[in-house]
């Protein structure tokens, strides 16, 4: 295998020197401050420490819409190489060690090669993710009618032996779970049966389920529309929470961000689903108007604070069962997909360490005795609060970056890249 660049650790430490300064001044500020409030600044660095999300291996590529896609240089061509650029985020960020898999376009000719190619990197598997929403070129029945819900039998077996398949090489790679999405809708009224859809659903699933090994779990991910535009069978997350409860206790409902109406509060859903013992995941991005894949944190901060909040609420309350797998699901269009990768993992510790600022025993009071207005300015002053200096003392104690994003673009590692991954014309590494 030819010498690939990589970002070597002494030029890590190299460049944090440079921001050594600003970055323990503004720390010990913010120290003497959160001690006027009794909170110990440790704890929050160490929450943020032990803080982990996915990497979708589909987003170190650059994403594109159905108009376009402006493809980067220095593209990864192979899953060896998106995990070449997934080992490249860990290494600065620190709160990415694993990587969800798609399955075909990350099928590995040999599980074994793969595995330890990652963990040479310091990288694990995260959850499998199955595709019956394209067709192979090898495949050979469509999913243009659906795939799992489809009237023919034939193609729903060809989805359940797909999903199947996945299970299996992700047993291989050390996953212990198995995300479905399916688009699987109509576009126009009377074109799907309602009811016979969702039972030819639970059909397929649970065929599904009983491919799992016992330590595993099944992730349902609902979406409202697209690419079904009239209905769509898994369409909220009612309707997830039905079926989760209908296959079994190794089923759960995974919340993609981008997956609901505008305006749906979606920290209310995570708070049902936490209530109910069913929340298995997320896929974090963030949208303005449809499933738009923008990078966490980039539109709505308040509302990925809020989602956060319930998050930290059910951890420090011991939930039973409360174990959500962390992910990150986006669409690189006009940044380097590395950098919003690292943007978005920091703004997802971000929040979560803000969620930790509330005080929540004096929020518990202002809820009971009814002052709407000082519960609010409560989990504003945590909101407001500029934990930078936390995130960045977090990684740089893991042995990661203190500014991530100028000890990459310092690196020249997309120059590199540009070398050493000449771009070959009509290679897609995932959407579009
Ligand atoms: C569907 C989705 C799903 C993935 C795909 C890449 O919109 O969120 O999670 O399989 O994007
Ligand atoms: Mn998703």
């Amino acid at each position: 295998m030819t010498k690939h660049f990589e970002i070597h650790d002494g030029f890590v430490a190299e460049q944090n020197k440079k921001s050594k300064a600003w970055i323990k001044e503004d720390f010990d500020h913010l120290a003497r401050k959160l001690e006027r409030s009794n909170v110990d600044i440790e704890n929050l660095v160490a929450a943020a420490q032990a803080f982990r999300v996915a990497v979708p291996s589909w987003g170190v590529g650059t994403g594109g819409t159905r108009f376009a896609r402006f493809p980067g240089v220095g593209e990864p061509r192979n899953i060896f190489e998106k995990l070449e650029d997934c080992g490249t985020i860990f290494k600065l960020v620190r709160s990415t060690p694993a990587v969800s898999l798609h399955i075909p376009w990350d099928r590995p000719d040999s599980t074994t090669e793969l595995r330890e190619f990652a963990a040479d990197l310091g990288l694990h598997f995260d959850a499998m993710n199955s595709n019956t929403f394209q067709d192979q070129p090898e495949q050979e029945l469509s999913y243009r009618f659906g795939s799992l819900t489809h009237p023919d039998p034939a193609i729903r077996n060809q989805a359940i032996e797909h999903n199947i398949e996945c299970i299996e090489i992700g047993r291989a790679l050390g996953s212990r779970a198995h995300t479905v999405w399916i688009g699987d809708g109509g576009n126009f009224p009377g074109q799907q049966h309602f009811r016979k859809a969702l039972d030819r659903y639970l059909e397929s699933m649970n065929q599904i389920y009983h491919a799992l090994p016992d330590d595993w779990r099944l992730f349902i991910e609902h979406k409202f529309y697209e690419p079904a535009f009239y209905s769509t069978v898994i369409n909220d997350w009612g309707v997830s929470y039905y079926c989760a409860r209908e296959l079994g206790p190794k089923a759960f409902c995974l919340v993609d961000l981008g997956h609901h109406a505008p305006n749906v509060n979606i920290e209310m859903i995570v708070a049902r689903l936490i209530q109910f013992g069913r929340l298995g995941g997320f896929h974090f991005n963030d949208s303005k108007y449809g499933d738009d894949d923008l990078d966490a944190g980039s539109i709505k901060p308040f509302q990925l604070f809020l989602i956060f909040n319930e998050l930290v609420d059910a951890e420090l309350g011991r939930v039973p069962s409360f174990d959500p797998a962390y992910m990150l699901d986006q669409s690189h269009n006009v940044t380097d997909p590395l950098e919003s990768l690292m943007m978005s993992a920091s703004e997802l510790v971000r929040a979560y360490v803000q969620a930790h600022l509330i005080n929540r025993q004096l929020l518990s009071e202002l809820q009971e005795k009814s002052d709407p207005l000082m519960a609010l300015a409560t989990l504003k002053q945590a909101f407001t609060t500029d934990v930078t200096p936390i995130l960045a003392m977090a990684r740089e104690r893991s042995g990661g970056a203190i500014d991530p994003i100028a000890t990459y673009r310092a690196s020249g590692y997309r120059n590199h890249k540009a070398e050493e991954r000449p771009s070959v014309i009509g290679v897609a590494v995932g959407i579009v």
